[in-house]
């Protein structure tokens, strides 16, 4: 039982049922695996959410990534404000697009091109098109437990919600497009050259999150990468890194700044909507310019640029520039989770903790993590524990095992101290 009162929330959850399928728009929102209702947002500030009864948490969701400077930053909120009085939508070209253009490219090596779109998923299913485009191939390779949005063919074996419900394959996908999907373990540079071996004239590209984020944190092994882009090139296939979550997030560069391994192709998202719909395809001028209207690889939307979106991203990716946040969120970061370990050991949960800079993640679990068949070692019962008491103490984590923890810019050290503190609390409540 929450100790919280709660029933805004859960007579919201019960309207919200009647009308929406289980109630929301994307299934980790659910809190499924965490044994519980859902909380309903009112608003957000800071590092703080506050949900319809009125309860304020410490958020470590942060929307799933993109709130890195936390919710609702004055200078985002007053552009969006002004934007907005110029009009919300044109379906034309805008000097903010190119803008935005100008900013990734200028941030990010590899990309010499931009495409916006509006989420990661048509980032990503255009990435992919891009690729069989470019090579005249159909195979793409994708790792499991990966999880690169719900395209037909990218939800085989995949991370996130989908790992979270155990359903890692989806209904509803066609055998034809599920063959062309090629699944490998991920950190596994082995079962990589062997695929190659035995299939490289026919893979188009390997798509990977560099910094695995969907089934929970899961750092690349550097040779990993290295044989990705080794066997890619040797190959004539691409190599994409879904950024959607690493980008700006890791370091300004993303995570292919971080790790040194330049990809073909890039897929943003989150951060460079700075909290509105935006993401982004980008990379080598030679396979962009297959897009139409230069080339024959089709790609449309109508709110694709939108100026509302686009001058959130842009003032959050200027501000990150100038506050170049990066060394800070490390150390606040590497601080909260040296405190999640401290407290797992002070009451002898076994726990392992994975981290790259600001996003990271405590599993309730004894073996190192490297990958989707550790990861499932995990405890989920112990996590689902933890994650209710952790609410309780006023802490909002991710409502699954198989998902990250960000800390934004708005999480001082003492909100880490506090949620540190919250964790013992928490720890010891679930093992009395
Ligand atoms: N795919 C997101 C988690 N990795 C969840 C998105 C959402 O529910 O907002």
């Amino acid at each position: 039982m929450s100790t919280k009162k709660t029933s805004q929330s859960e007579a919201l959850f019960e309207r919200s049922q009647r009308s929406i399928p289980g109630g929301v728009n994307s299934p980790v929102r659910a809190f499924k695996a965490v044994g519980r209702s859902p909380l309903f947002i009112k608003k957000a500030q800071g590092a703080w959410i506050t949900d319809a009864d009125g309860n304020s948490y410490i958020d470590y969701v942060g929307s799933w990534g993109p709130m890195i400077l936390g919710h609702a930053h004055s200078a985002v909120i007053e552009a969006i404000r002004e934007a907005a009085g110029a009009g919300t939508s044109y379906g034309a070209p805008t000097e903010l697009e190119a803008l935005i253009a100008e900013e990734i490219i200028a941030a990010v090596e590899s990309i010499e091109k931009v495409r916006l779109v509006s989420s990661g998923t048509e980032a990503v299913m255009t990435a992919i098109r891009l690729a069989r485009g470019f090579t005249g191939r159909d195979l793409i390779v994708k790792f499991e437990g990966c999880y690169h949005g719900h395209s037909d063919g990218l939800l085989v074996k995949a991370g996130s919600g989908l790992a979270t419900l155990g359903t890692p394959d989806s209904a509803g996908i066609p055998a034809d497009v599920a063959r062309n999907t090629l699944v490998l373990p991920y950190n596994d540079p082995e079962s990589l050259a062997k695929a190659f071996a035995e299939k490289g004239g026919d893979i188009a590209c390997i798509i990977v999150e560099p910094i695995a984020g969907n089934m929970g944190c899961v750092p690349p092994q550097p040779e990993f990468l290295r044989a990705m882009r080794d066997l890619t090139t040797k190959h004539g296939s691409l190599l994409i890194f879904d950024e959607v979550i690493t980008g700006f997030r890791v370091a300004y560069g993303g995570a292919q700044e971080l790790l040194g391994i330049k990809p073909d192709l890039t897929c943003l998202g989150k951060i460079i909507g700075g909290g509105l719909p935006a993401a982004a395809v980008g990379g080598r001028a030679d396979i962009m310019e297959r897009l139409a209207p230069l080339g024959a690889v089709y790609q449309a939307g109508t709110l694709s640029g939108n100026p509302l979106a686009v001058t959130a991203g842009l003032t959050t990716l200027r501000l990150l520039k100038e506050l170049n946040p990066y060394a800070e969120l490390e150390q606040r970061a590497a601080k909260l989770e040296q405190g999640l370990r401290d407290a797992a050991g002070e009451v002898g949960v076994p726990a392992t903790t994975n981290r790259v800079g600001s996003m990271l993640t405590a599993f309730f679990a004894e073996v190192p993590i490297v990958d989707w068949p550790t990861a499932k070692k995990s405890n989920t019962d112990q996590y689902a524990a933890f994650f209710r008491a952790m609410l309780d103490q006023g802490i909002y984590l991710a409502p699954s095992q198989f998902e990250c923890a960000f800390v934004s810019y708005a999480h001082t050290e003492e909100i880490i101290e506090k949620t540190i503190k919250a964790a013992h609390a928490a720890l010891r409540e679930i093992t009395a």
